[in-house]
């Protein structure tokens, strides 16, 4: 029998980061569980994070390459696949150029060091512009409104969750999620700890949530109202006199102009649009203005929504107005360990539109364009459009608005290229699908979500079973190498020493602590490693909290990090006030043109009829998007793919708990089985995403027997936040009727 071991690494699976501690013998896993000496989780896990066994051991998982072959995916060799790759994708660049080609980046791109670092390489490879990712269905609205308000996409605040004694939530129910854009293993015990330190919490959602069910105060909202009462606070913070700016006062630019703009939106006048009773909208108002330190957060129900770059906007600024910016219990800027060391400098601020899509004209966003446009960019004929595609980490048949429509784009491509570890609903239309390794047989250090985390820490973990094929990496650096004209033979250590050279010079660039050094030197005291953990090691030796390699021998290192396998709490957030700016003028703008322009729009909305049923979605806790579905232990039991009705509805429109309801909207139609519960308001019903398992061609077996179905299906590409370009995925007009 193999000897046993107690290994422990960081889930890669939500943002949450939690410590696993896991049990093995020789090359198989015997137990996960929660690692209780983990700096940031202290033990804490949800069901998923035990899983890791059972997607390292899932027989659907690919473990060699597949290529199409007369319409069936079979299993070649690396070589043969990358041999493919070259015979596919050359004659279409060469034909019809390089901005015939198109990249998605799906969601656990950033949840996978390697994918974050390597992408790049990838994109620049292919020499085209049509850069297209989850974060158009997602947080792209947090990313304009903090370009704009802070002048980077990427500063984004979070909630100081440990400090602060009021958060009000919106659209976001962290005890099925475990938090988005507010890395904070446990999310549910420091939501209680607010509460047992005498603080309250308030949830803002047209649904009685867990996360609901745990407040202090549950207000139910009409969907993609949250921005009109947004600036109802304000308006009352104003006109009530309220408004105290506190130490980032002399930072702050644009007040008066936000006092203007929320003018009209008066507690009465946003009644209608979003169902809070004015003296209610007030007592909130007040109470975040009285409390001794308060957070505003929304997530995904108030992200994708008509509104979502407003509604993101104002929830900063509400927690601006009430002198909670960038002071604990507030919203806060994490230093994460790899970020160089910032000076105050005036920035380039940030820009939306430098170009615009072939078809609809939508405006780039923070580098790419909405994957609302994907499919028209693909299906409709003229010069530029898309032929080629990849997908890395990606199931947007699942994910993305209109499915139908991009399912048919899907199959219409001259090439389509996926790096996966399945064959799902958007794989199967891939000429070639290249499978990563398993979680368990990577390294793992959460770059992207370290600096979204309500505490500094780092924590590198090794991988633990030898992989069956090449790493990611070194998939990518081949793709690129053949999407440069390199050819399929071309050695990946050619990217890799790019990929290296680019960071090493960043490090000596300037006069940071590094500055006259060479990157030869640097690049010469690196430890042995896989190729993206050496690119890590030098992004955290040179970084803030880094050894500077060598010139700080108390600072981190990645052995150091691999001798603190628990993790590193590099401590409580820092006020970053002014040095995190990096706007034109130096200040936060608080009204940024573009988005104080787009305040008419929703002026204009409060006049609305009230209209029919709309669809919003939700999360479950033993969901993980469209791919863990797979996975029998998560999805066993319950049939969770229902459409909530509240009852009343549901006696209106003649629906019986557990039948069937056809619901369409614009673009589609679906029926879906009934759950009737008075956790939904009336007007409002419920379906989440990322199920649909019954594709013809897709492989994943126990997903198959319990398929539910899609609720993109529904969604309208059409549908979007002019200034993010982000799919409105929640507040989708629809009718429902007995099926
Ligand atoms: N209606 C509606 N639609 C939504 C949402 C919603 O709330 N409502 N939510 C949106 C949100 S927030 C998101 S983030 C998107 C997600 O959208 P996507 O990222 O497009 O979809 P996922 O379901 O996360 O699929 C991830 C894919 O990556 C693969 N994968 C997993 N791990 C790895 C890995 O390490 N390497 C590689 N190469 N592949 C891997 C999985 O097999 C799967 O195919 O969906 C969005 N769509
Ligand atoms: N278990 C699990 N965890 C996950 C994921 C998963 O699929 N499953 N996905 C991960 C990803 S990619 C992300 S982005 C995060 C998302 O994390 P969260 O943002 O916490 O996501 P949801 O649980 O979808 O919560 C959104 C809530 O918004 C509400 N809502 C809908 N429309 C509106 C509206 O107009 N206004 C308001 N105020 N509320 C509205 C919905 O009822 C729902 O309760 O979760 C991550 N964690
Ligand atoms: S909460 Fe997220 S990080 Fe923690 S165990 Fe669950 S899936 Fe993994
Ligand atoms: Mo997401």
């Amino acid at each position: 029998m193999a000897e046993r071991t107690t290994q422990f690494r960081t889930c890669p699976l939500c943002e949450a980061t939690c410590g696993l501690e896991v049990t093995m013998e020789g090359d198989s896993v015997v137990r996960i569980r929660g690692d209780r000496e983990d700096v940031f989780s202290h033990g804490f896990i949800c069901p998923k994070g035990s899983t890791l066994r059972q997607l390292q051991d899932d027989p659907d998982r690919l473990r060699a390459p597949l290529v199409k072959r007369d319409g069936q995916h079979v299993e070649v060799s690396w070589d043969e696949a990358f041999a493919e790759v070259e015979q596919l994708l050359m004659p279409v660049l060469e034909e019809w150029g390089r901005e015939s080609a198109a990249i998605y980046l799906g969601n656990p791109n950033v949840h996978n060091h390697a994918l974050t670092i390597y992408g790049r390489a990838l994109i620049t490879a292919m020499g085209s512009r049509n850069v297209y990712s989850a974060s158009t269905v997602d947080q792209m609205p947090r990313h304009v409104s903090s370009g704009f308000l802070y002048g980077g996409p990427l500063s984004i605040p979070v909630p100081d969750l440990d400090r602060t004694d009021y958060l009000l939530m919106l659209g976001a129910n962290p005890l099925e999620s475990n938090g988005s854009l507010c890395t904070a293993p446990d999310f549910p015990g420091r939501l209680r700890s607010i509460q047992d330190r005498g603080g309250k919490f308030v949830v803002v959602d047209p649904r009685r949530t867990r996360s609901a069910k745990a407040a202090d105060e549950h207000l139910v909202i009409r969907p993609g109202g949250d921005a009109a009462w947004l600036a109802a606070l304000a308006n009352v913070l104003f006109a009530e006199g309220l408004v105290e700016l506190g130490a980032a006062e002399p930072n702050l630019d644009g007040v008066d102009d936000v006092r203007n703009l929320v003018g009209p939106f008066t507690a009465e006048a946003v009644e209608a649009a979003t169902w809070i009773a004015p003296e209610v909208t007030r007592r909130i108002a007040r109470e975040l203005a009285d409390a001794p330190s308060a957070a505003v957060y929304g997530r995904i129900g108030s992200n994708t929504v008509e509104f979502g770059t407003l509604t993101s906007w104002l929830a900063d600024v509400v927690t601006i107005l009430t002198g909670n910016l960038d002071r604990p219990g507030g919203l806060m800027w994490p230093t994460p360990a790899h970020q160089k060391p910032l000076k105050r400098e005036p920035g380039k601020g940030f820009r939306i539109g430098r170009r615009s899509t072939r078809v609809s004209g939508h405006p780039e966003v923070n580098g790419e364009f909405p994957v609302a446009a994907l499919a028209e960019e693909i299906d409709q004929p003229g010069e530029g459009r898309i032929r080629a595609l990849f997908t890395i980490a990606g199931n947007p048949e699942r994910s993305c608005p209109d499915s139908r429509r991009l399912s048919a784009a899907l199959e219409s491509l001259d090439v389509m290229i996926s790096i996966d570890p399945y064959l799902n609903e958007t794989t199967r239309h891939a000429d070639v699908i290249l499978p990563p390794p398993p979680a368990l047989s990577r390294s793992h250090y959460d770059l992207a979500f370290y600096g979204l985390s309500v505490r500094n820490i780092a924590n590198y973990s090794s991988a633990l079973i030898t992989a069956e094929g090449p790493l990611e990496e070194d998939i990518i650096a081949r793709l690129a190498l053949i999407a440069g004209g390199a050819g399929a033979d071309a050695d990946p250590q050619i990217i890799h020493g790019m990929v290296l050279d680019t960071v090493l010079q960043a490090a000596v660039r300037g006069d940071g602590p590094l500055s006259g050094r060479h990157p030869a030197e640097l690049e010469s005291q690196l430890v042995d490693g896989s190729p993206a953990d050496r690119v890590l090691e030098a992004m955290l030796r040179s970084g803030w909290a880094g050894d500077q390699f060598g010139a700080e021998p108390e600072g981190l290192t990645l052995d150091k990090l691999r001798a603190n396998p628990h993790g590193i709490d590099l401590g409580a957030l820092t006020p970053r006030l002014p040095q995190i700016l990096s706007t034109e003028s130096g200040r936060v703008e608080l009204a940024a043109e573009p988005v104080a322009e787009d305040v008419a729009r929703l002026q204009d909305s409060l006049d609305r009829p009230p209209g029919g049923p709309v669809l919003v979605g939700r999360r479950h806790l033993r969901s993980n998007n469209s791919w863990m579905h797979n996975v029998e232990v998560l999805v066993k039991g319950k049939e969770r793919c229902t459409l909530q009705v509240h009852p009343d509805d549901a006696a209106d429109w003649g629906l019986g708990d557990g039948g069937s309801a056809q619901i369409s909207s614009a673009v589609g139609s679906l029926v879906a089985p009934v759950e009737i519960t008075d956790e939904i308001a009336r007007s409002v019903v419920s379906l989440p995403h990322g199920w649909g398992h019954d594709a013809d061609g897709a492989r994943m077996s126990v997903a198959s027997r319990r398929p539910g179905v899609n609720s993109n299906v529904l969604t309208d590409a059409s549908a979007i936040d002019p200034l993010s370009g982000n799919a409105i995925l929640n507040g989708i007009p629809v009718s429902v009727s007995p099926a």
